[in-house]
């Protein structure tokens, strides 16, 4: 019987060494000290023996159950560390490898003239104001002397939501806003934003396109702060190799007012049809504030004076960088984004 004992034992060990796998080495446990393990039957059997071989036979088959388990946990160890090792392996990383080539999306060109020309009038001393796009006829108009039915409103064609709110046609009421808020105190601000007009689309035009807004009011302001202030902004923008004209204009909101033409990019200033012919593009309106607007919002247009400006982001952006539609900004294709 003691012999028999020994082999099951040997087969056991054997089994366990055999394991390749967590899931083997259990089988072989179940097998070898399960219920119905070959131990587990002899011991079914005990009443058939006398009491010294139950005796001898019950020391063996515990000593070997104390056995096995202990194979099966040492086998255990080694197997789980095979196991780690095997999943490190195949989760390495190979650095040595070819990058995938993640494609990075950056800032959108108009995005960047606006932080540019920001930039440039926050090292002026100007702070940046915001104003709403759907917006007051209040604020788009009125206080800006424009009342209801006054003709010059034809001059910015406008998506009106009801008789009194509208999609802003300009950045200018923001002036308005502005103005009121600061209750009497000089005003040095800039503020970029949509605008949105019922123009026909051309390569020059948008129904939706971007504006900042310029607006200082103080003491002693002139047309020459105006220009001076206009002419510096320029000049780092684009340089000296454009020209820059100012040409007497018509804004109910300023006056005198002029507007702002910088020499076209494509011909060089003879005349081309991004120009039409005329050799300028215009990039902004501009003028002295109105002292019916000034009045208007709570100051004495006796005492204070102010120069404002809207400059228009997509010329401002078809001029530096040499653009020839303004419809390229808003198409969204990927190979003209990624130019800048
Ligand atoms: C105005 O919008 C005035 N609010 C500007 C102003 C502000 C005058 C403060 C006086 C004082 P105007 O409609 O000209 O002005 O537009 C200003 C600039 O916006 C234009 O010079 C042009 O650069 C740009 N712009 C006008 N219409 C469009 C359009 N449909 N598409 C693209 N840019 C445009």
């Amino acid at each position: 019987m003691i012999s028999k004992l020994i082999e099951i034992r040997d087969q056991a060990r054997a089994k366990i060494l055999e394991a390749k796998t967590i899931q083997e080495l259990y089988e072989a446990k179940s097998l070898y000290l399960g219920k119905k393990s070959p131990l587990q039957e002899i011991l079914g059997k005990m009443r058939e023996f006398n009491a010294d071989t139950k005796k001898e036979v019950g020391q063996k088959i515990n000593e070997f159950k104390d056995m096995i388990e202990k194979e099966v946990a040492k086998r255990q160890e080694v197997l789980a560390l095979a196991e780690v090792n095997k999943k490190l392996e195949s989760e390495a990383i190979d650095v040595t490898l070819p990058a995938k080539n993640i494609k990075v999306g950056n800032l959108h060109i108009l995005t960047k003239t606006i932080e540019e020309l920001e930039e440039i009038f926050l090292g002026m001393g100007y702070n940046i104001a915001e104003g709403p796009e759907v917006e007051e006829d209040l604020y788009n108009f009125e206080m800006l002397n424009l009342p209801k039915g006054h003709p010059a409103r034809d001059m910015q064609d406008s998506f009106y939501i009801n008789p009194s709110l509208l999609l802003r046609t300009h950045t200018s009421p923001v002036q308005a806003r502005t103005m009121l808020e600061s209750k009497g105190k000089p005003i040095k601000i800039v503020c970029p934003g949509k605008v949105y007009r019922r123009d026909d689309d051309d390569a020059t035009h948008s129904h939706q396109f971007m504006q900042l807004e310029g607006l200082v009011v103080g003491e002693n302001i002139s047309m020459a702060d105006l220009k001076g202030t206009l002419s510096a902004v320029f000049e780092e923008m684009f340089g000296d190799g454009r020209k820059v004209r100012f040409r007497p204009s018509y804004f109910p909101f300023t006056e005198p007012s002029v507007e702002v033409d910088v020499s076209c990019f494509k011909c060089g200033g003879v005349g081309c049809n991004l120009c039409k012919g005329n050799g300028w593009i215009e990039v902004l309106g501009a003028g002295m504030v109105h002292p019916n607007v000034l009045d208007m919002a709570g100051y004495d247009s006796k005492k204070y004076q102010g120069f404002a400006f809207g400059i228009g982001i997509e010329r401002i952006t078809m001029l530096k960088h040499g653009i020839d539609d303004i419809r390229n900004f808003y198409i969204n294709d990927p190979r003209f984004l990624r130019q800048f």
